[in-house]
């Protein structure tokens, strides 16, 4: 990677990664976009205003600052897609086949996530292998889904250089996530520290892969960097680097803030979600094909978020 450009850079992804990119390829180099909806809008010199379902408009700005890399996170979660399905589709696949297309007619390399979502209830639950049933019940999971097989597609039919990985829920003190399933993961913090007591819409015994954020973005550099020699696989590899239920998260910030109380008033549709999913995935695919390492487990995450977070 050299020229970058990140779409959905005002996420709960682009917020780290942008910062992160920044630092190893220099400022000049990451161009940051978004669709300008939020109240937000950073003050970054290289931010453009970027709906990627505009073909037109997402390929100027590519071509204006000629990208050699296209970071496609733009795209909308779980829980609001369950709310507007057509709403997840449009942005969801039309801006995926955008970026695809430019990627083509630009040469530039291309990172989709894909996620756990793209599991379902038939998919094996522990030990979730990087091939097996994907037969997901959201339509996040069904845009996901065709998504890899997208990404699949034109790198065998047109040899444009996709990678991708399957983001678990992601953990993050700079940015909060906007929307999906594995956000109570998140909030619990924040709400530890201002009221030390979280309600949970996710029930307890419910296990759901997680990952925190600098693990996260690491992972994006390392695929991108990988070399395209040892991939087997490309779209898209298992990640995660932790498994729990709100029990277990819950007893891993008693150790810092003891007097912490979880209850719980759990959301049907988000628990519905949560149990379609599996509860651990299997990432040596990753780890062997381009050195997946993740450094943060539960204890050491809480650790650095009740800080971090504590800080801000
Ligand atoms: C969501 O919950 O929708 C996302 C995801 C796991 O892809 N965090």
């Amino acid at each position: 990677m050299k020229k970058i450009l990140i779409t959905g850079s005002t996420g709960q992804i682009g917020a780290d990664l942008a910062e992160r990119l920044r630092e190893q390829y220099g400022e000049d180099n990451v161009i940051t976009s978004a669709r300008g909806v939020s109240a937000d809008i950073p003050n970054e010199p290289l931010f453009e205003r970027l709906d990627v379902t505009d073909a037109q408009a997402f390929y100027d700005i590519a071509k204006k600052h000629q990208v050699d890399t296209i970071l496609h996170l733009a795209a909308v979660l779980s829980a609001v897609g369950e709310k507007d399905p057509q709403l997840l589709w449009h942005i969801n696949m039309n801006g995926l086949q955008n970026a695809l297309e430019i990627s083509r007619e630009l040469g530039t390399a291309l990172f989709v996530p894909s996620s756990i979502g793209a599991f379902g209830p038939s998919t094996p639950k522990v030990g979730t292998p990087q091939v097996t049933i994907q037969r997901p019940t959201t339509m996040y999971g069904v845009s996901k889904v065709a998504g890899e097989l997208m990404c699949d597609y034109y790198y065998l039919k047109y040899g444009v250089d996709t990678r991708g990985v399957r983001f678990p829920g992601l953990i993050s003190y700079k940015a909060l996530p906007g929307g999906g399933t594995t956000d109570y993961a998140v909030h619990i913090y924040y709400d530890a520290l201002k009221k030390n007591h979280y309600t949970s819409f996710i029930a307890a015994g419910t296990k759901m892969d997680m990952m925190y954020m600098p693990d996260a973005v690491e992972c994006i550099i390392d695929l991108m960097e990988a070399d395209p020699s040892r991939l087997i696989d490309r779209n898209a590899f298992n990640v995660s680097s932790m498994s729990f239920d709100p029990e277990e998260l819950k007893e891993s910030i008693r150790k810092v803030l003891p007097d912490f109380t979880l209850d719980y008033d759990v959301d049907p549709v988000r628990q519905a979600i949560a149990e379609s999913w599996p509860d651990s995935l299997d990432c040596t695919e990753a780890r062997e094909q381009w050195g997946f390492n993740p450094q943060y487990d539960l204890d050491a995450m809480t650790v650095d978020m009740l800080e971090k977070l504590g800080q801000k």
